[in-house]
């Protein structure tokens, strides 16, 4: 049943932020354009909720788009970035913290020897790139159609999330001059990577990839694919970059690789890295790193990189989930909601592909297995813009894309997800009988 879902209070803001902002957003992702309507302004939320500024609860399953993976406002974090601002916001100077979070990164993900803070997950592949290319003096860099790295220019290409939703995966003002150098190929497509190395692999800088896809909704690389990318970088003195922006932390404490056990040259981390504050971070080999300036000659800085209120937030973070590691408990979660899906939906014919890591899952309106862009792309965008405001007038609050990932965070209940599934039946059952 739809409880009382109002949402004029989120419609007069937004109309105000579209006088201030392009398209009244700070990041596209949360435009709503891939559902249509119009997005629910937030004013707190606590745990699993989110509180709109309209009153309206609801579960919340985007999480920030992953970094909230201990659930909102947790009162650890929270008194770390409140004792940490009682000290200053930033002192443009090192800090102890900043050593003590990248410890905490080593001991999490032990294939990054050492690393650097950044402020966002697009300045950490950012810089990965151009370390990359810098260490090998090459110029040519491998990506997959559908992964989204961030907004660089040279990996804005055939992109996913709010690019590939918003039909813009090579954006204006991204010059050919930029991304000549950009090869993209087909997602777990391992022969196409082999007949590029074997065409000009001695060119390769880099081949970089999201090791557990996100960003065009939830898809698992197949059986041997990481693990021939490895060999292929290894064979041709190239570097393998993970993008592990949005599974690092979630779907394994030592992220993808952990799972995988394929050991990258570099690692791009964010979201939870920071607890919710803004941390990117990139690391691997300590003979790379250290090309890095000051101590080698590639250049990379921020004014607000290490930051000690988000650096807090993060040690805080990464110590809860080291020391009370919540991912059994989140892939009983993530296993309740898939399986709860999938019978609701083939009870009302409904015809769909999950893919599923831990508490990152996407339920496509899809009719066959998912396993690149292709794939994804022929997922019905209006099925899904149906079944998202559904769930939203349910009180449920899913990512609104088609190609993105869902996040369960440790404060979701079995009765969330219970609730949950029971309201996207209810939906389910519309969507068949339109
Ligand atoms: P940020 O610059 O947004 O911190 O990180 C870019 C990025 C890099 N790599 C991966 C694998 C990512 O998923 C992201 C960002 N993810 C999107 C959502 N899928 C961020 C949401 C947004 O753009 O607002």
């Amino acid at each position: 049943m739809t409880n009382t879902f109002v949402q004029s209070n989120s419609i007069a803001a937004f109309q105000k932020a579209q006088n201030y902002m392009p398209g009244g957003v700070n990041s596209p992702a949360r435009a709503f354009g891939a559902v249509g309507g119009q997005p629910l302004f937030m004013a707190r939320a606590e745990g699993a909720y989110l509180f709109d500024i309209d009153g309206n609860r609801l579960i919340d399953y985007i999480g920030s788009w992953g970094p909230m993976i201990l659930g909102h406002a947790h009162p650890q974090v929270v008194s770390a970035i409140q004792q940490a601002a009682t000290r200053s916001s930033s002192f443009g100077a090192p800090t102890e913290k900043e050593s003590e979070l990248a410890e905490l990164i080593t001991q999490c993900v032990p294939s990054i020897e050492k690393l650097r803070l950044v402020n966002s997950g697009t300045e950490a592949t950012m810089s990965a790139i151009r370390l990359a290319r810098g260490a090998t003096g090459r110029a040519r860099i491998i990506k997959f159609a559908g992964n989204y790295h961030g907004h660089v220019d040279s990996l804005l290409v055939a992109a996913g999330s709010s690019a590939a939703n918003l039909g813009v995966p090579d954006s204006p003002g991204v010059t050919a001059g930029t991304s000549q150098d950009t090869v993209i190929l087909q997602y777990n497509n391992l022969a196409s990577v082999e007949r590029t190395f074997a065409e000009f692999g001695h060119e390769i800088a880099c081949v970089i990839l999201e090791p557990i896809a996100g960003n065009m909704g939830t898809v698992l690389p197949q059986p041997g694919f990481l693990q021939g990318l490895r060999k292929l970088c290894t064979d041709y003195g190239s570097i393998l970059i993970f993008d592990e922006v949005m599974s690092g932390f979630r779907v394994a404490l030592g992220g993808a690789q952990e799972i995988y056990n394929v050991r990258p040259d570099l690692t791009t981390l964010g979201k939870i890295v920071g607890g919710g504050l803004p941390v990117g971070c990139y690391g691997g080999r300590a003979d790379l790193m250290d090309q890095v300036l000051p101590a080698g000659r590639v250049f990379q800085a921020g004014t607000l990189s290490g930051n000690p209120l988000a650096t807090a937030a993060g040690i805080a973070t990464l110590q809860l989930l080291r020391d009370t590691p919540p991912y059994a408990y989140l892939d009983q979660l993530g296993k309740q909601l898939l399986e709860g899906l999938s019978s609701a939906a083939s009870r009302h014919g409904v015809e769909f592909h999950i893919a599923r890591s831990g508490s990152m899952l996407t339920f496509f309106f899809n009719d066959r297995p998912i396993i690149n862009w292709e794939d994804a792309d022929r997922s019905s965008r209006s099925s899904f813009a149906k079944y998202f405001w559904g769930l939203i007038h349910r009180g449920i609050y899913m990512p609104c894309s088609q190609f993105e990932a869902l996040f369960i965070s440790a404060a979701h209940t079995p009765a969330d997800i219970d609730a949950t599934i029971d309201s996207a039946e209810e939906v389910f059952a519309t969507l068949k009988s339109e």
